[in-house]
């Protein structure tokens, strides 16, 4: 090719790039302000399927961004509120950990603006309450957790369907391809971040991976119990790895859970059902005395006794982290905090979202941990009951949907 084609082509190329970038910009403006119509899986009734329905989704208003949603994990407690074990408002759109990209903001935004890469936050961070200002606490007082209201900050919904209001779920409401959220509820990230993977970070990675590292902070050589090998539990055993264990015993009466724990640093894994003795006497055997940290993953009292019982006397470290049934108290003998241990839980891995969910992005992207261990399913947007049916059936760790 002679030097004046290579420019013509050149220069033919710049204005195909210049044509695209008006294209979207125009596309941006086209919608940014303006209703947008788009499919969402809405939930009408506890215990029924979901059903694909063209939605409405009003503009952001002030401190609100509008994003479209790239990548949704699906989670346990998606699924609670289905069956209804989870009471929220209905109708609803619900889906709590995702990725996508800004679309538009509302008046006043100054922390994201459309194009980028986001991470929607089932647990604000206002940085302005009593939670936010500590340098512990995660639980922010503008959580749509403890007291769940279905709507945004200002207590109104940005989805209509069929004519009615369509609540949103845990600030986020990510099973649509649109959704709005709250300034406080939405993190930038990585631009160079893969949508797919990252939204794990968005709620199970975290959750498991900061009970380890943020909550219990994981001591270098320590030994480590890890109850339950679910997603959570395989997020807790890389926690304990990235922090230095130098043995993590896996617990699941499940073995087929057992590959893939040893895979991300399980260094043994046990079942109670293969002992006649209780396995928190196994655990302190096979310690000498008692683990240095423990966790429960499962969200069962027995296994959460068990899980404390079989940390070190003195200074054991043992964190809930699997979710308790509804409305069960537990019996406990005092003297098994008397002697010295300590008992703990958290929401999202104690992390303080705003801060630490670009952080994590960030240290994946430096290939700290991998996410390919707990993505066992993708599938399209619209077969999003069938990947319900593959976490109830137990086929699953993780079903990241693609939109
Ligand atoms: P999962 O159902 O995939 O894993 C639970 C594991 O526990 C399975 O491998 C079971 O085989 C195993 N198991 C069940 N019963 C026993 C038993 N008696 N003894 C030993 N092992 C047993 O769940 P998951 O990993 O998605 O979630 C685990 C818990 O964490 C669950 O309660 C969930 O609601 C909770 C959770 N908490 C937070 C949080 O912020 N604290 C966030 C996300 C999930
Ligand atoms: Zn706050």
């Amino acid at each position: 090719m002679f030097p004046g084609a290579r420019m013509a082509f050149t220069r033919k190329g710049l204005q195909e790039s210049i044509r695209l970038l008006a294209c979207r910009k125009n596309r941006n403006m086209s919608t940014a302000g303006k209703v947008i119509k788009c499919k969402a899986a809405v939930l009408w009734e506890i215990k029924k399927p979901f059903s694909i329905e063209e939605v409405e989704v009003a503009p952001p208003k002030a401190h609100e961004v509008r994003i479209k949603v790239a990548a949704t994990g699906i989670c346990r407690s998606d699924d609670y509120v289905v069956s209804g074990n989870f009471v929220i408002p209905l109708p609803v759109i619900i889906g709590h950990e995702a990725a996508g990209i800004v679309e538009s903001i509302g008046e006043g935004v100054t922390t994201v603006k459309p194009g980028d890469k986001v991470i929607p936050l089932f647990l604000p961070q206002c940085g302005k309450c009593n939670v936010c200002k500590h340098p512990e606490g995660n639980l922010c007082a503008k959580n749509d957790l403890s007291i769940p209201r279905g709507t945004m900050q200002d207590g109104t919904t940005r989805f209509t369907c069929k004519g009615k209001p369509i609540n949103h779920f845990l600030s986020t409401s990510t099973f649509t391809q649109y959704t709005v959220l709250d300034e406080i509820s939405v993190a930038k990230i990585d631009p160079a971040s893969p949508l797919e993977k990252i939204c794990l970070i968005g709620y199970a990675f975290s959750t498991g991976y900061g009970s380890a590292v943020q909550v219990a902070k994981v001591t270098p050589g320590s030994t480590c119990a890890v109850f339950g090998l679910g997603g959570v539990g395989l997020a807790v055993v890389m926690g304990c790895k990235a922090a230095g264990a130098a043995r993590i015993i896996g617990v699941d009466i499940n073995k087929d859970k057992y590959a893939k724990a040893k895979q991300v640093g399980a260094t043994e894994c046990i079942s109670p059902q293969d002992f006649k003795k209780p396995i928190h006497e196994v655990l302190k055997e096979m310690s000498g005395g008692g683990v240095d940290f423990s966790f429960e993953v499962i969200g069962r009292l027995d296994t959460m006794v068990a899980a404390l019982a079989s940390c070190q006397e003195a200074y054991g470290i043992s964190v809930i982290v699997g979710v308790p049934p509804d409305s069960q108290n537990l019996s406990v003998n005092p003297m098994l905090l008397l002697t010295g241990r300590t008992w703990k839980g958290a929401i999202f891995g104690g992390f303080k979202s705003k801060d630490s969910v670009p952080r994590l992005v960030s240290e994946f992207m430096a290939k700290k941990f991998s996410l390919d261990p707990l993505i066992t399913h993708v599938l399209p947007f619209e077969k999003i009951n069938e990947a319900f049916d593959l976490l109830r059936t137990g086929k699953s760790i993780r079903t990241v949907l693609t939109f």
